[in-house]
């Protein structure tokens, strides 16, 4: 067991199961016996994981196709188009199980959440499923460059072996495919956001063109990351390479319109480009005094109904030194209604960066009038890395169920466009670089197939699927997976903190740097901490970043005696010995938030060290292993930050609380030229 097959291991069944299944079963395509169409690749998909699964559950029993005693399972999908409904059901009629929908893909979907639901150990005849996916786009943005190195990747190599495609197609292309369908993920955007304009050329939409057509069968459309100055750095066809890339010159339109043209005739399911511009120093519409809007339209007018242009609304520059949270609603929310049809805005999670805890973006619901995509990361760049574990379904609900205050939840304003999460694979065994990180892959698609799934629920199905399903080995990994994520918020960034890890690789803690040229580059400027008090004021005293939400909902943050505690120095500054809702000073209720979430580290590390007799050897070890990189870790967090704080407020320890290990100089003295990911 080295975590290659993911979830999709599905493990034995004990004998009382198989029984109860029936097997051996008739594997009967209803669609073939009916009509006289050849299979589909999507239905061959199907048929064959259900032969595969259902025998590997079966053990001892293996399953026969076609006629025979036993169990019918029927995959009725007669439509047989690829890119047709994804809907499904499932319901066991009079012994049979009848998988139906209205395309292939939605046989492929059923297939897939059948072997599901008889992993977790359901009982084959109350089977009675009907499923559809919430919201249109499930994608994974990577950010893998072409040659091999994948920024904020803590996995290995990029998986893409761009230096091989087309003629060389990895097993794990296939392998990959599997995993995203089987959790619903229907695209991938294949290359860095911080994009390279050759991606672009002839020789990489060939290689594309092979990734397509092995992705086809399982429903995933491949997108790329476009550069926007691509016209001036590479020829296009015809056209060649240009002056300019004005959105507005002729000339620059036609070389986009040749250029999707060109990658139409190579790709006709395209799902279309995603889009940096203007932020941390990517090129774009600004560059010559055009609007985000001019951009996007200028591309979605090359690809047409055709696909899709999602237009990042990660932005943020020097200029701005007010409040980098303000900046992305403020050059985005007034150009509501100005992008065309197919254009999708997306939206990271928060306003600044991914970190632990941030509110939701201002930017849902505030512009009705345009699609706009959720962003989340599934590589925890600032939660510890891969070796920390820290389950993301909490984080992603959070965001998911906030009331926007302006007409829904997030995930009701994000329904018509989707979700994108940032993937966290690798060239790694396990491709996620921990076995832990694969449940991360797993609730991306999860949530955006059901943005009602509860977290418990997907961690449990997670866990029963890749390590074992007895409910004694559930009812206690599944808590620990569940307070996670918490957990790391508490020792590294508790009460609201943010954006408080070291430069450059975003490895460990360094809230004492301050110098750098962007203002809001430092952490300092975050924590706004001196020897009176810490926090960020962003209400109407500070930067009203606060002002950008409903009034309803910049209420409920505007108070911090009442407000919830998760945000309090996210908006609030406020001195030290400000009584917290405990009735504690702020100083003290830091500290034991730092050694709380310490604690539950131990925590984690002993409950995990109990099971080893539901876990093999292999996958065991590395995980106990990992525990204790975090363990480590969240003691050199919670030592360097509280060591930091001290030397600005002279305060000291809270009564039984421990002493740094190492002094403020140790830990700034630190650096860590060789971590991964940059
Ligand atoms: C930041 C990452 C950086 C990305 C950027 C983005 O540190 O590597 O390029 O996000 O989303 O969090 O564009």
């Amino acid at each position: 067991e080295d975590g290659y097959d993911l979830w999709l291991r599905n493990a034995p069944l004990d004998a009382e199961q198989v029984e109860r299944l029936g097997l051996p079963a008739r594997l009967v395509r209803t669609a073939l016996v009916e009509g006289a169409q050849s299979p589909s690749p999507t239905m061959n998909v199907a048929t064959a994981e259900l032969m595969h699964g259902l025998n590997s559950l079966a053990a001892a029993h293996p399953v026969e196709r076609g006629s025979g005693p036993g169990r019918a399972i029927r995959l009725d999908c007669p439509e047989s188009r690829a890119d047709g409904d994804a809907a499904f059901t499932i319901r066991t009629v009079d012994g049979d199980i009848r998988i139906g929908g209205n395309s292939d893909l939605a046989c492929l979907y059923g297939a897939y959440a059948l072997l599901r639901e008889l992993s977790l150990g359901t009982d084959p005849d109350t089977l009675d499923i009907d499923s559809a996916p919430a919201m249109p786009l499930r994608l994974l943005n990577h950010w893998d460059n072409p040659d091999g190195h994948v920024e904020r990747g803590y996995a290995g190599r990029s998986i893409f072996d761009w230096w091989h495609l087309p003629e060389r197609l990895d097993q794990r292309m296939i392998d990959y495919a599997r995993a995203n369908a089987s959790v619903g993920i229907n695209g991938a955007v294949v290359n860095n956001v911080n994009a390279r304009a050759f991606m672009l050329e002839p020789r990489y939409i060939e290689k594309l063109a092979r990734l397509a057509d092995a992705w086809r069968p399982y429903g995933i459309r491949v997108y790329l990351s476009a550069r926007f100055s691509a016209p001036t750095e590479i020829d296009g066809g015809d056209i060649g390479r240009l002056e300019t890339a004005d959105p507005l010159d002729p000339q620059v339109r036609a070389w986009w319109q040749a250029k999707a043209d060109e990658i139409y005739a190579a790709i006709p399911d395209f799902g279309g480009f995603l889009v940096k511009a203007n932020s941390e120093g990517q090129p774009g519409p600004q560059d010559y005094g055009r609007t985000h809007a001019d951009g996007a339209n200028m591309l979605a007018q090359a690809i047409g109904d055709r696909g899709t242009v999602i237009w990042r609304a990660f932005v943020y520059s020097a200029q701005d030194e007010t409040d980098r949270a303000k900046q992305a609603y403020e050059e985005f929310v007034p150009l509501d209604g100005a992008f065309a049809d197919n254009v999708i805005v997306q939206v990271k999670n928060g306003a600044i960066d991914f970190q632990p805890r941030e509110p939701f973006h201002p930017m849902f619901g505030a512009m009705p009038q345009t699609r706009l995509m959720l962003e989340v990361q599934i590589t925890k760049e600032y939660l510890g890395f891969a070796s920390h574990l820290a389950f993301l379904a909490p984080m992603w609900r959070e965001v998911l169920d906030a009331d926007t205050g302006r007409g829904g939840s997030v995930a009701e304003v994000v329904a018509p466009a989707g979700m994108a999460g940032v993937a966290n694979t690798g060239s790694d065994r396990n491709w996620s670089g921990s076995d832990f990180d694969q449940a991360n892959w797993y609730a991306f698609g999860r949530l955006a197939w059901d943005p009602a799934l509860s977290s418990d629920t997907i961690a449990r199905e997670w866990l029963a699927q890749t390590f074992n399903r007895e409910e004694a080995f559930l009812a206690q990994t599944a808590p620990m997976m569940l307070s996670s994520r918490e957990t790391v918020a508490r020792y590294m960034t508790p009460l609201g903190l943010a954006h408080l890890m070291a430069t450059g690789h975003h490895y460990g803690p360094a809230p004492w740097v301050c110098d750098l040229d962007r203002p809001e580059w430092n952490p300092c400027y975050y924590h706004r901490a001196d020897s009176d008090g810490i926090g960020f004021d962003r209400t109407a005293t500070g930067s009203n970043a606060l002002g950008q939400y409903a009034p309803a909902i910049a209420d409920t943050w505007s108070d911090p005696a009442t407000m919830d505690e998760h945000y309090l120095l996210w908006f609030h500054h406020l001195d030290w010995d400000y009584r917290t809702q405990s009735g504690l000073p702020l100083w003290d209720e830091l500290v034991q938030r730092y050694d709380q979430g310490v604690t539950e580290v131990d925590t984690m590390v002993h409950t995990w060290d109990d099971l080893s007799a539901y876990v093999d050897p292999e996958r065991h070890r590395a995980v106990a292993e990992n525990l204790r990189i975090q363990q480590r870790e969240a003691n050199w967090w919670r030592d360097a930050s509280i060591a930091y704080w001290q030397s600005l407020n002279g305060l000291p320890l809270p009564q039984g609380a421990r002493a740094p290990s190492r002094d403020l100089e140790h830990y700034r003295s630190l650096s860590f030229p060789e971590a991964p990911g940059q």
